[in-house]
């Protein structure tokens, strides 16, 4: 990887920025095969294979976005510090967000959504996350947050990346600093790093900044569609649906939408 555009270091962090990348993902991973030390952030200008789960794709015009991916190695035990990574960067990336600029309604979405909610019960998508974790040996030894994030996208492009996408310029009316957000973003990230190794658990906050908790929702999954009120989530980030029935059920993962209908 010694043709990025150019590599600086930022907020602890050792950013490789490219121009034009298949996934800042797959970048990532290759690293992490290769032994890479965490504290690694492959950024892009432009993706032309960008992914998100399940398959789906991610779409960004180039030079307008945040497109990056954060090579963590999570400490024993592994999967309690992996979600707990995934969560302290969408947490991260939503104060990143409200440090320059207090006014935007952004919150998380189950799972790993940034969306801006309007008053009304619309919503629009403004970043994903994808978490993919790396095994070396039939072990997970890494984990790489790719995280896309619509920043500068003009209102008029915004229907060539999904219906109900959104950027920060279209929802604030005025363009953002890339670079701005890109250091608040890490300078979170890494203040919320040495909390967790502290202890301290970003379930919480995570879970302070989800949108939609005792809304009525449907959970879709590969083996069909559930209803009921997002009741909460669990310290794994698994999202607990309470049933018409009364009880409860636990998807660990999914994708929700909000129901409209009165019943
Ligand atoms: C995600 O998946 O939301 C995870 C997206 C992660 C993208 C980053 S970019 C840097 C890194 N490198 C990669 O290759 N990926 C990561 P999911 O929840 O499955 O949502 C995907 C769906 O979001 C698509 O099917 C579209 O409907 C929609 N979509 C695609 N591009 C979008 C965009 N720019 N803004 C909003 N929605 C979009």
């Amino acid at each position: 990887m010694s043709d990025a555009l150019h590599t600086f270091t930022q907020a602890g962090w050792r950013v490789r920025h490219w121009e034009r990348v298949g996934s800042t993902n797959d970048l990532a991973r290759a690293a992490g095969l290769a032994g890479e030390a965490e504290g690694l952030v492959v950024l892009a200008e432009e993706q032309t294979a960008g992914r998100g789960r399940l398959d789906r794709g991610w779409v960004a015009p180039p030079g307008t976005c945040l497109l990056m991916s954060l090579l963590f190695r999570p400490a024993e035990t592994f999967a309690h510090h992996a979600s707990r990574i995934t969560m302290l960067c969408g947490l991260s990336l939503v104060e990143a967000i409200r440090a320059v600029d207090a006014a935007l309604p952004v919150q998380l979405k189950w799972p790993n959504d940034l969306i801006v909610a309007r008053p009304d019960g619309a919503w629009r998508k403004v970043a994903g996350m994808l978490s993919e974790v790396g095994l070396e040996e039939n072990a997970p030894a890494f984990l790489v947050v790719g995280i896309g994030l619509n920043v500068n996208v003009p209102p008029d492009a915004l229907p060539a990346l999904a219906p109900n996408a959104t950027s920060l310029l279209a929802e604030a009316g005025h363009p953002f600093d890339r670079a701005a957000l890109l250091h608040a973003f890490l300078e979170r990230v890494t203040h919320h790093v040495a909390r967790l190794r502290a202890g301290v658990d970003p379930a919480a906050a995570w879970r302070a900044s989800l949108a939609w908790r005792g809304a009525r929702v449907e959970v879709h999954t590969p083996t069909g569609i559930t209803a009921g009120v997002l009741a909460d989530v669990d310290d794994t980030g698994a999202l607990l649906l309470r049933l018409p029935d009364g009880t409860r059920r636990r998807f660990p993962a999914g994708d929700v939408s909000l129901r409209r209908s009165a019943h």
